[in-house]
């Protein structure tokens, strides 16, 4: 299976990795809902905490459990995974992911689906956005210009994703001759329908996952392991 990915990848000239979580995981980043990773959300109601709602409900709680994942991020270290995706300039990086783990394995430029981590915004709409320190982030305050609550940017459940990531990403699914897709449960929408949007398109779909995934039955090739030790292998020139 792994030499069948390897021709498809060398045959093409256009390759989209769409990353999740998985990915990080090898780099002590929890997951969400991969329970064998401990399930970032065990405990938690994801709605509360990942949407609109939870933030009006209880801000504070809401940024602390950020902060956590902040600091957490900030202590962790590329994979070998993160490293051979960034290494090969003619890899297109998608991810959900929020981390800044691809662009800390020297990743050119990543499309960013979910938002980031280490970036604060205005949850007054005011536009107002101030880079964090994921080391020490800052607890929950108003937005300087505006007074509304400043909140991670990130992308929660019922938001649309940042319109100029989601079309330049969509479009590379479009076109691309190869989607890797690498660690996550694409159960999440609308970042999953990449996957269809590109196999509809005429793309060869590799997936690379511990498990079966949503994506098991739009995969060409299906490679069941974990992503930092299959992803050096496939696309090692
Ligand atoms: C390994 C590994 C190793 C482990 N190696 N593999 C149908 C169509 C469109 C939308 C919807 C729809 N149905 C429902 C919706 C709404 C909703 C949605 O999709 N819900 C689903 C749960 C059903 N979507 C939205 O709300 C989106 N917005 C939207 O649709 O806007 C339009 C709208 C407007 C108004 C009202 C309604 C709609 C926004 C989605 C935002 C997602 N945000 C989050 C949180 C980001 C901030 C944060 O980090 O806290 O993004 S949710 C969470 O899930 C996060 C992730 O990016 C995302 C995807 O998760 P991912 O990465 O796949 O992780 P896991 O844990 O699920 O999977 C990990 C995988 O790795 C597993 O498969 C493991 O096996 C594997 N693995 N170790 C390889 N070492
Ligand atoms: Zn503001």
């Amino acid at each position: 299976m792994i030499d069948r990915a390897r021709t498809l990848i060398e045959a093409a000239e256009q390759i989209v990795a769409f990353s999740g979580a998985g990915l990080s995981a090898e780099s002590g980043v929890p997951t969400f809902r991969d329970a064998a990773t401990g399930g970032l959300w065990e405990g938690y109601d994801p709605t509360r905490l990942a949407s609109p709602g939870g933030f009006a409900a209880d801000p504070g709680l809401v940024v602390e459990w950020y902060n956590g994942r902040r600091r957490a991020v900030h202590r962790a270290l590329p994979n070998p995974a993160h490293r051979a995706l960034a290494a090969r300039a003619d890899v297109m990086n998608v991810t959900q992911n929020v981390d800044d783990l691809l662009d800390r394995a020297g990743a050119r430029s990543v499309v960013r689906l979910h938002g980031q981590l280490a970036l604060d915004r205005c949850h007054g709409g005011c536009g107002y956005e101030e880079t964090v320190d994921l080391g020490d982030p800052p607890p929950l305050r108003e937005c300087p210009h505006c007074g509304a609550r400043l909140r991670p940017g990130v992308v929660w459940f019922g938001e649309s994703l940042p319109i100029d990531a989601w079309a330049i990403a969509e479009s590379a699914c479009r076109t691309c001759d190869v989607l890797l897709v690498v660690g996550t449960s694409a159960e999440v929408y609308p970042a999953a329908g990449l996957i269809a949007l590109a196999k509809g398109e005429g793309a060869r779909i590799v997936v690379i996952n511990t498990n079966p995934s949503a994506a098991s039955d739009l995969a060409d090739v299906e490679l069941i392991g974990k992503a930092g030790e299959i992803v050096p292998g496939l696309l090692e020139r």
